[in-house]
């Protein structure tokens, strides 16, 4: 179980979940939470980078140390990720992003959120995990390349004239760990997704729609009908269905064709 969570700030750092992992070999406990005020080396997954520009955006993660946790739930708890920070947007400025299969909370189909799940193994088992979450806060601006397809908390609060306010970063940051903490335990009793299925379905984007499978070997469209207990992507295709998993393949659809 997920119990005591212990945060650390930093103004600039390489990347919170290089931060984690040195600390975890250095013996720390679970629950701690590195931030920071930017990164310059941000991680996305399969060696893409993530923007995290100077006090624009939330940079954190934390470390977990599962107690028996079998190697296939590990890919789960960014689905289980996923959820909290949607919650957690949800609950402090009343707006409703939804979760882009398997890690992305997105805003009118633009990226405000990415996650990155790490994790080391020692005696054939994982030893400990890092979730790393960066959310887009007060940004007005994206690179060139993302600019199509990334938003911020500040820019959609601003769409939403009932809600004339800003986020804050601090307040946000512990909103997320702690909607983390929320899901994660309820996720940790049986490892899978069977607890919170019900809830991730309701704010997955994808639901219903067509969506284009980039697997390495070939890439396909197909339907997304919903999740299955360990999270993974349930799709339609030419009437038979498919299980997807995290990390496999990209799955398109939601940020336009390509
Ligand atoms: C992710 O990867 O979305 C995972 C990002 C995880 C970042 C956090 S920040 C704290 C912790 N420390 C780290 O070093 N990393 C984690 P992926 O699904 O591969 O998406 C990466 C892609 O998103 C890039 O190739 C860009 O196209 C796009 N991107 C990069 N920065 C972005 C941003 N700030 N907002 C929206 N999209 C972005």
């Amino acid at each position: 179980m997920l119990d005591n969570i212990r945060y650390e700030y930093y103004e600039s750092v390489d990347s919170t979940n290089d931060r984690i992992k040195k600390r975890a070999h250095e013996g720390e406990q679970q629950g701690l939470v590195i931030s920071a005020g930017m990164q310059t080396a941000g991680k996305g997954r399969i060696g893409r980078k993530w923007e995290s520009p100077e006090n624009d955006s939330i940079a954190t993660s934390m470390l977990l140390l599962p107690d028996e946790l079998s190697i296939e739930a590990v890919p789960t708890i960014t689905v289980v990720a996923a959820m909290a920070v949607r919650e957690a947007i949800s609950q402090l400025y009343g707006i409703e992003g939804q979760i882009k299969w398997p890690n992305d909370i997105v805003f009118d189909g633009k990226k405000i959120c990415g996650i990155l799940t790490e994790m080391e193994m020692k005696d054939a088992r994982p030893w400990f995990v890092v979730v790393g979450i960066g959310v887009n806060v007060h940004n007005r601006i994206f690179d060139e390349e993302i600019a199509y397809k990334a938003t911020s908390v500040d820019l959609e609060l601003e769409k939403n004239l009932s809600t004339a306010k800003t986020a804050h970063r601090l307040e946000l940051t512990q909103k997320i760990w702690e909607c983390f903490k929320k899901y994660y335990n309820i996720f940790i009793t049986t490892q899978d997704m069977t607890g919170l299925k019900e809830e991730y379905e309701r704010n997955l984007a994808n639901i219903g729609k067509r969506v284009r499978i980039e697997a390495r070997e070939n890439s396909y469209e197909a339907i997304a009908k919903g999740i299955d207990s360990k999270g993974e992507l349930i799709v339609e295709v030419q009437g038979k269905e498919k299980i997807i998993r995290t990390g496999e393949v990209s799955v398109r659809g939601i940020y336009g064709y390509t």
